[in-house]
């Protein structure tokens, strides 16, 4: 560890002789220094990105003040905290959220019109901070939210790709991935901590030194390479700036950024290969989604962040305590599925090879420490990495794998018996596909608590993945069923039906979203339905603009809003949902006299650039969208629209936007889902399986105020052991044959008709994601939605109780948890 000679004797901080006014006189005044000397402009020629800069380093001042109090209760308090391990963080964009959470919304809106310049567009100036994949990503974001909004102190640790999430553009109805570039303008946000660097090792050696008498030998590490991890921070500020907590990302640098004897004798491409090999490792995310990348730069970036982050750990924990025996009382190590596990090792590697620890203490403090969420049961996420390769990048790490794997084995075959294929089964090395190390298993053993995300997806965990693991260690598993922040995504996103709840109910909700619930007897208000309505109308409105604006397509408010967004995946079934369109346009077109309900239907979402069926469903989804649209015989009954570049920014627009929320994954599939959660917060009926968090949103909202179809977990289960195929039920069902035949015949593809041939022969040969099974019930389901949209007051009542009945899927109630039954951490509200 590098010694810190610039550290200060620790003098205490007075913050409230520095703290920032949140007058608008003063704001106004601020935001002005703040341009002339911080960026050296004077208002007459401030741009608009200015203006951005300048707001959001006054908003920051006032966190700033907060931040630094959090930072001096922590250390006065010395108890325990969570450092959450998530290689995502989609957090989208902050300036909206910290001024809403520190209640500044109407001050810095004057403060800005004194000099003409309107805040709502200043904001859409900021870049989305894509992090992130999708749900897990997403969730890591909401719980840093809530953690400061509850009071669990904390830390998230991540890494600061330099391009995150790639930008989709749709051309000629297909997917085309441009790099993203959110640092362009700089980043407001995050202070750069040069102090707080750490080596990171790659490669190289193991040796054995012989230790003292009576002790075994000690194993030295030597890689052969090694690049620095230099801290990011960003504050994050919880709900009336209660809290403040610290996200941590890391960026890699080289340790000589160039190499001057190289340069002097003329290599200059030379003398900057190692600088840019290092730079390599947090260059980019990797867009892969419930999918292992497999490749070694994947690995690298893994255990440069979780290296990083645990000689954070240590370091920090030293700082106020004499030795690592008690690190476990005093951090709560949170595993964000399997991409930090290697830690596991790697804080075995740290405690014994260079803390001097005793291997069984270091195991017992290590298992105490962490703690492993799982996201998926997808066969084809479960990292397992090649052991050659592991072993060439990670030698020590593979040695002490070796020791825990054998340790486990023993206590297995010693306390229950267990042989053969249940060792296979447990063990971390899986000895059948070419000798891989399972991350899933090294996550497991290394904890004393592992959670799914639902009900339904923690059971299926005990029954399948972890079958063996379950057995072995019966009381490990538990459920923590997830949750969204109610700040972002009901109370920014959804400004109109908020000021409405607080007119009806009063402004409790803002603080305990529990009280929402309040607003249940006014479901049978008419006035009251009116008014949500109205506000429901407003919102897809503003999302029509948005459709007309980038699109050029013209949507109807009134119409009904069915919306699927999300990432692109067999499994979520955008497919399913693009043959219904298919069958309805036939229908509408073969019986011109029914009163049809009219329909817009949307969908957005991306696909991992190298998953071909996925981008298939995108190109399908625009072929479907630019007949139908362009089809007069369908009168504006049915309307298309793929919105190109689904981000955070643009959920914000679409969850409230929301009539029907499709939520129609093959069940037993979605562990959790969390987008679920926002459209029915916003008052959207779910259509949906019985999967993920949707059963639990059913127990909540009342079956009679949801649209559940489709086969559950056990029916998928059954059926696909019974070798089901969708060949009969296609015949049998002329509805979905004749929207095949649509698709696969090129009605839709004209310039290439056999586009679709590949995708619908996989539903009539296999039909592994039971979209044929499921069709009837699907269309059956979506006929009694119609049904219901002709009675509004009757669908308004059933959209107010799913408002007032989702409180419980708040990320506050989530982190709770955590807190109370993993973490043993206290909270404050
Ligand atoms: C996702 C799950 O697919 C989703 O159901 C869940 O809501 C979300 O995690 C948060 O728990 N999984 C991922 O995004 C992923 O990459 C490895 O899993």
């Amino acid at each position: 560890q590098r010694p810190d000679p610039d550290a200060a004797a620790p003098l205490p901080h007075d913050a409230s002789a520095s703290r920032r006014s949140y007058d608008v006189d003063a704001l106004a005044e601020e935001i002005v220094e703040k341009l002339t000397y911080s960026i050296g402009k004077s208002p007459a020629r401030a741009r608009k990105y200015d203006w951005l800069r300048a707001v959001t380093l006054t908003v920051r001042d006032r966190i700033i003040d907060h931040w630094l109090e959090a930072e001096d209760a922590r250390a006065a308090s010395g108890g325990k905290q969570v450092a959450y391990l998530s290689m995502e963080f989609l957090i989208g964009r902050l300036l909206r959220d910290a001024i809403n959470n520190l209640n500044l919304t109407t001050q810095v809106a004057e403060a800005l019109k004194r000099y003409n310049v309107d805040l709502d567009m200043i904001e859409l100036l900021e870049p989305d901070a894509a992090l992130g994949n999708g749900g897990l990503g997403r969730l890591a974001a909401c719980f840093m939210e809530s953690m400061a909004s509850v009071g669990v102190p904390g830390f998230g640790y991540g890494i600061r790709y330099v391009h995150g999430f790639f930008r989709q553009e749709i051309a000629d109805g297909a997917q085309v991935e441009l790099p993203e570039n959110w640092l362009l303008h700089g980043n407001p946000w995050e202070f750069e901590r040069r102090e707080r660097s750490y080596e990171i090792g790659f490669g190289g050696k193991v040796t054995s030194v012989v230790g003292e008498p009576g002790k075994p030998p000690r194993q030295l590490w030597r890689p052969a390479e090694r690049v620095l991890a230099v801290a990011y921070d960003t504050p994050i500020v919880g709900w009336r700036g209660a809290h403040v907590n610290t996200l941590r990302l890391w960026s890699a640098q080289a340790l000589d950024p160039i190499l001057l004897d190289a340069f002097n004798s003329g290599d200059h491409i030379g003398a900057l290969v190692e600088s840019n090999k290092a730079e390599a490792i947090t260059r980019v995310l990797y867009p892969a989604d419930s999918h292992q990348a497999g490749q070694e730069l994947r690995l690298r970036q893994e255990f440069f962040f979780s290296s990083a982050s645990l000689q954070d750990i240590i370091r920090r924990h030293l700082e106020t305590n004499e030795s690592l025996s008690n690190l476990h009382d005093k951090v709560s190590i949170q595993l964000n599925d399997t991409h930090p596990a290697v830690s596991v090792a790697e804080l075995m590697r740290l405690l014994v090879d260079v803390h001097g620890m005793e291997w069984d203490e270091a195991w017992e403090i290590t298992r105490q420490t962490f703690s492993y969420t799982n996201h998926t049961l997808l066969p084809e996420a479960l990292e397992h990495w090649p052991i050659h390769l592991f072993e060439r990048l990670l030698p020590r790490q593979m040695q002490i794998i070796y020791a825990i794997n054998a340790a486990v084995i023993r206590q297995a075959m010693e306390s229950k018996g267990f042989d053969g294929g249940r060792i296979a089964a447990i063990s971390l090395i899986d000895e059948n596909n070419g000798r891989r190390v399972r991350m899933g298993q090294l996550a497991f053993v290394g904890s004393h608590a592992v959670n799914g995300v639902s009900a339904l997806h923690t059971d299926l965990m005990k029954e399948t993945v972890f079958h063996a693991l379950h057995e072995l260690y019966p009381d490990r598993i538990q459920n923590k069923t997830n949750g969204v922040t109610p700040r972002r995504w009901l109370m920014e996103a959804n400004p109109g039906l908020t000021s409405l709840l607080k007119e009806t109910i009063g402004e409790g909700f803002l603080d305990d979203i529990s009280k929402i619930r309040d607003v249940e007897r006014f479901a049978t208000d008419a006035g009251f339905r009116d008014r949500f309505a109205a506000v429901k109308r407003e919102n897809k409105a503003r999302l029509a603009d948005v459709i007309s604006e980038r699109l050029a397509i013209s949507v109807d408010p009134d119409a009904l809003f069915d919306i699927q967004v999300k990432r692109i995946h067999e499994y979520k079934r955008q497919f399913l949902n693009i043959i219904e369109a298919v069958a309805l346009y036939d229908q509408i077109r073969s019986q011109p006299a029914t009163n049809w309900t009219p329909r817009v239907k949307v969908f957005a979402g991306k696909a991992a650039p190298s998953y071909l069926q996925a981008k298939e469903i995108i190109h399908l989804a625009n072929d479907v969208a630019r007949v139908i649209n362009s089809d007069p015989a369908v009168r504006d009954l049915l309307k298309v629209v793929f919105i190109p570049n689904y981000n955070v920014s643009l959920a914000e627009i679409i969850m409230p936007a929301a009539d029907i929320s499709e939520q129609i994954s093959t069940a037993g599939l979605e562990a959790s889902g969390t987008g679920n959660m926002k459209f029915a917060l916003n008052g959207a009926l779910t259509i949906g399986t019985l999967d993920g968090a949707n059963v639990e949103m059913r127990d909540h909202i009342g079956e009679e105020n949801i649209f559940i179809f489709g086969l559950t977990a056990s029916e998928v289960a059954q059926r696909r052991r019974e070798g089901h195929s969708g060949r009969s039920v296609i015949e049998g069902l002329p509805l979905l044959r004749d929207a095949l035949h649509a698709i696969s015949s090129g009605v839709f593809s004209p310039d290439e008709p056999n586009r679709y041939n590949g995708l619908v022969g996989n539903l009539y040969n296999n039909d592994w994601w039971m979209i044929a099974a499921d069709f009837q019930s699907y269309w059956d389901t979506q006929r009694r939605a119609d049904a219901l949209w002709a009675d509004p007051a009757e669908w308004n009542r059933k959209a107010i109780l799913n408002t007032a009945r989702m409180s419980w899927f708040s990320s506050d109630r989530s982190i709770r948890e955590y807190a109370a039954d993993i973490w043993r951490t206290g909270t404050d509200a």
